[in-house]
């Protein structure tokens, strides 16, 4: 089997996504998404200038070999965009495997060490009051694990509260939204909105909440400690991460739980966090972190040194790598949770797939490949538009982090 050809296609069902199809002479083809929020278009032309060119006349089994040809074949390593474009071949070639030998991609990687992949959905509110609410509305469809986000007094906007309720889109059309951040007043508010939720629900729903890049690493040790009581599943993206060693300070006040990693792109952004124990759930993703091959390497990794994987799942990753997630959480042994947010009806119905939830868990299906297809004629219908994510300043105008 040859690589005949690769589509990259952009679309705009409610959201931007970019997709890459890489055609066989035998007539399978696979999917990739190469979608990274705010920056769609630079992906695109990575994969349809510099990679689609290369990739003609392989053979698509070769995972290995044409996955370290796009990472050390190119000089220039690691990155956001190379990264994307590498896990978006990624994705792809395992997709025609699995549809090649007919089996699904999970039988590839190990087979089923799980009956069900946990996932935990995103509640928000204005208030206290109105995000208790939405997390009774998520128990209440089974979910066993939710993440609660919800409005800073004295903030006109904040993270992960959304526009529209079982739907959190931070993405704009226009240009950048601008959101205002204080995190004196956010650190006085989180604790309240965990013991209101303990109070209701009781101890059995685990709970998840997103700082979202915020704090410093002593106020993220002060918050880790003060939740202490509510016993979070976890604490996401406390401190920025660039500078890895910072966690020590958090890790040694607190016994929160920790995850980081959503925007990691290679081990090399973790290689401290994991093997120094600072972190307990790695957010890593199929999509940003290059593809199932690197992912595979980066969990074994992590499982020498007690780390759980809890991949990124929000609706800025189309529904293929939902699906190339779900293979991989559904095969590891290090398996933690996996983020699920839900795509709207257009961009379910631009991308058909074969996983579904059912009391708490995703399932991938059992259709050959990744399980999930790409309407081209229907994506037609919904064009790129560009879209910023915001951006975040202090109450003084300080530019910070989002
Ligand atoms: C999460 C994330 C997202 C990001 C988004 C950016 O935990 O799901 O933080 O909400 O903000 O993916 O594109
Ligand atoms: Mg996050």
């Amino acid at each position: 089997m040859k690589i005949k050809d690769a589509k990259v296609l952009v679309c705009s069902p409610a959201r931007n996504f970019v997709t890459l199809k890489i055609l066989t002479d035998e007539g399978i083809y696979g999917l990739g998404d190469a979608t990274l929020n705010g920056r769609e278009l630079a992906v695109a032309s990575y994969l349809s200038d510099h990679i689609v060119p290369c990739l003609i006349g392989r053979d698509p089994f070769q995972t290995e070999d044409i996955w370290q040809y796009l990472y050390r074949g190119a000089y220039w390593r690691r990155g956001p965009v190379t990264m994307s474009a590498i896990s978006a071949v990624d994705m792809a070639l395992w997709d025609i495997k699995g549809k090649a030998l007919k089996t699904p991609v999970y039988n590839l990687l190990g087979g089923k060490s799980r009956t069900g992949v946990m996932v935990y959905g995103h509640a928000n509110g204005a208030d206290i009051g109105q995000t208790v609410d939405e997390v009774g509305k998520y128990i209440s469809q089974g979910y066993l694990a939710v993440r609660a986000q919800s409005g800073v007094p004295g903030l006109k906007s904040t993270y992960g509260v959304g526009r529209g309720q079982m739907f959190y889109e931070p993405a704009e059309k226009g240009l950048p939204p601008e959101n205002v951040w204080s995190s004196e007043k956010y650190l006085m508010h989180v604790p309240k909105l965990f013991e209101a939720l303990r109070v209701k629900f009781g101890d059995d729903v685990h709970l998840l909440h997103d700082a979202h890049h915020r704090l410093t690493p002593i106020q993220a040790a002060r918050l880790g400690k003060e939740l202490e009581p509510y016993h979070l599943f976890w604490l996401e993206d406390a401190v920025p991460a660039e500078l890895q060693e910072g966690f020590r300070i958090v890790r040694q006040h607190t016994t929160t739980p920790l995850a980081l990693g959503e925007i990691f792109d290679s081990v090399w952004d973790a290689n401290i966090l994991i093997s120094e124990q600072l972190i307990d759930y790695l957010r890593m993703t199929v999509v940003h972190g290059g593809g199932i091959t690197n992912l595979k390497k980066v969990a074994a990794f992590a499982d020498m040194y007690h780390v759980q994987t809890g991949c990124h799942g929000a609706t800025d990753l189309s529904p293929v790598t939902m699906a190339a997630a779900l293979h991989f959480d559904i095969s590891i042994p290090n398996f933690g949770i996996q983020e699920y947010m839900r795509h709207t009806k257009e961009t379910d119905d631009v991308f058909p797939h074969s996983y579904y939830f059912e009391k708490g868990y995703l399932h991938p299906g059992d259709k050959p490949g990744l399980g999930v297809d790409y309407d081209e004629k229907l994506a037609k219908k919904f064009p790129y538009e560009r879209a910023y994510l915001p951006v975040n300043r202090k109450l003084d105008g300080t530019m910070w982090n989002w």
